[in-house]
Formats: structure tokens, C-alpha cells, sequence
């Protein structure tokens, strides 16, 4: 993946489906003040990197997460600055203040599935807490929990921690802030992700630090690309639920026809163009369904 030039800035880094570039001063210089953050179109499956991707799908997110920034402003601060960006990256980028980012990969879960259903079976037990028994995956938890976990090195998965690591990493007072607000984001997401058919399962959120200490929310907030979306319609705890954007690139590359064994470590197919459509109006209907406006 060879990341985009864009004059003006210079490339910083590039995840799995978002780059990071830093613009330059009037001397050429990188400014260590701000940052670029450009959503791409890439997707992920099954931990890999497809070769097809989403036409909008950057745009699509970075719209949904502006839109919930706004809704959640008076809760925590947000680091957009900008966004007037270069028209190659128009929509699907903005300029953002840089701040110290918190060590930490701020989870939390309103809806029992996954790794915290796993450790739920296992334990009893969510991130160390004491759940009611009787929960089956997909079951709505009577309140949000915090559920962080460590930030791992590129392509390596970030494994659960403590609240004790996360205390022991960024001091108590802000581990409590960190904590509070992840669960607050959450439980404002589905209030108004509800009224719209969407459910919100859980979602992870990167918070940083600006130089006199006041926390504030970074990266991409409350899309399917960092939460888990399911359709309200189909919820029935029990059974996996569907994902509301991703199911039919998941069901075509586990489908015979793909031709793919995820567990063979091959790279996954391309896409046909039907998945590549049908997913992109997924994205494009639920950024139309949660914000009432038209992408
Ligand atoms: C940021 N990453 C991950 C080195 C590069 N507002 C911000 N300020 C500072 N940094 C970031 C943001 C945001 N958003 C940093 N993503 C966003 C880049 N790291 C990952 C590990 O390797």
C-alpha cells in the first residue's frame, strides 16, 4: 500500500485502513501541532486487508464521526480543527490538533458478544467485573462497562487489560476519566442510535492529551469501523447478530464461492462487484438512517 502524496504534507504513518500525515510549515517543515487524518476506503476482514475496497466508505465515516462529535462536544472536547483539506482527500479527511494519546485502547460494551462474551462464559465475569448470570451473546448489559485494552504494535492484536494496568499506565484520576467517558459516549451513541434502528454493541475510542492536561477524544467515533452496529430489527440475544455493514463481505468470503479458506493464511480474493455495491450502500444507508441527512 503505497500511501497518497499530497503536496503540502508529509506522510507520517499509515493503519490498516487510515493514514496519518503531518502538514508541512511555510519553511517545509513538518508542524508538530496538527495532524492530517485521512479515512481510506480499505476494509478488513478476518484480520486482512482486502485488495478491493468501498468507494466512499472513508468519506462515509469521517462524515458519521463529525456528526457525532457534535453530539457528544458536551461531554469531552474533540480534536478537529479543520475541515478544509485537499480536494484528493476532500470529506474523507481532517485536520486535527496532535495530542499526547493516552496508551490505552478505551473499550466499552453495552451488549455481551466477542471477547467479552468469551471471559462472561468462562468467568462469569466482563474485564474483571461481576456480571448477572443468565446473559447470552448478543444480551444488553444493564449499563455500559469499560473494558479496556493494550495498544498493540502494528498487525499484533490488542489484547485485554485491566483496570489496574490502565491505572498503572495513566495515573488513577485520568484512568477514572478515561473510564467514565468511554461508558457516557457509549450509552449517548445507542440513546440516539436506537430512535434510528441501529444498535451499538461497543465501540473502542482514543482519547489524548493536550499540553495543560485537558482530555480530549481523538480518531474516529461511533462508526463500524470502530464499533460493533447491529440492525435493532434482527436483535435477538442467543445467537450471533449480523453486522450491520460488513455481513455480506463476511458470508461471500466464507461462502464456497469466494473459493478462500480464511485459516489457510492465503490473502483473501477480491471482492465481486455486487459485494463491493451492496456493502457500500450499507455504510452509505446507515450514515443516512442515524443523521436523517443524505450522503
Ligand atoms: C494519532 N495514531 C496512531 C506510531 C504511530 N489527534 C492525534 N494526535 C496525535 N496522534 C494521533 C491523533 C489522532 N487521531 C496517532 N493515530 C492517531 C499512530 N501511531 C501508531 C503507532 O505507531
Amino acid at each position: 500500500m503505497t500511501p497518497l502524496e499530497l503536496p503540502g504534507y508529509a506522510h507520517v504513518y499509515s493503519g490498516k485502513v487510515r493514514d496519518l500525515y503531518a502538514p508541512l510549515d511555510a519553511d517545509g517543515r513538518p508542524r508538530e501541532d496538527q495532524l492530517l487524518l485521512v479515512a481510506s476506503d480499505r476494509i478488513s476482514a478476518y484480520d486482512h486487508v482486502l485488495t478491493s475496497e468501498i468507494p466512499d466508505k472513508g468519506a462515509v465515516l469521517t462524515q458519521m464521526s463529525l456528526w457525532w462529535f457534535d453530539r457528544l462536544a458536551d461531554l469531552v472536547p474533540h480534536h478537529v480543527v479543520s475541515t478544509d483539506v485537499p480536494e484528493a482527500v476532500a470529506r474523507r479527511a481532517v485536520l486535527v490538533e496532535r495530542l499526547d494519546m493516552a496508551p490505552v485502547e478505551c473499550v466499552a460494551r453495552a451488549y455481551l458478544t466477542g471477547g467479552g462474551l468469551n471471559e462472561y462464559r468462562a468467568s462469569g465475569t466482563v474485564s474483571g467485573l461481576s456480571l448477572p448470570g443468565g446473559l447470552v451473546d448478543g444480551s444488553r448489559l444493564p449499563a455500559p462497562i469499560f473494558t479496556p485494552s493494550s495498544k498493540a504494535p502494528a498487525g499484533q492484536h490488542d489484547e485485554p487489560i485491566s483496570y489496574d494496568d490502565v491505572v498503572a499506565l495513566v495515573g488513577a484520576d485520568r484512568a477514572a476519566v478515561l473510564s467514565d467517558l468511554t461508558c457516557r459516549i457509549l450509552a449517548r451513541g445507542n440513546e440516539i442510535a436506537a430512535e434510528r434502528g441501529i444498535l451499538i454493541a461497543d465501540t473502542k475510542v482514543e482519547f489524548g492529551y493536550r499540553a495543560d492536561g485537558t482530555v480530549v477524544l481523538a480518531d474516529e467515533v461511533l462508526t463500524p469501523d470502530s464499533s460493533r452496529f447491529w440492525p435493532a430489527a434482527g436483535w435477538e440475544p442467543g445467537r450471533a447478530q449480523p453486522s450491520y455493514d460488513k455481513q455480506y463481505v463476511r458470508d461471500w468470503l466464507t461462502s464456497d464461492a469466494s473459493g478462500w479458506d480464511k485459516g489457510s493464511g492465503e490473502e483473501p480474493p477480491a471482492l465481486p462487484d455486487e459485494v463491493v455495491e451492496r456493502t457500500r450502500a450499507k455504510y452509505i444507508e446507515a450514515y443516512e438512517a442515524l443523521t436523517g441527512q443524505t450522503f
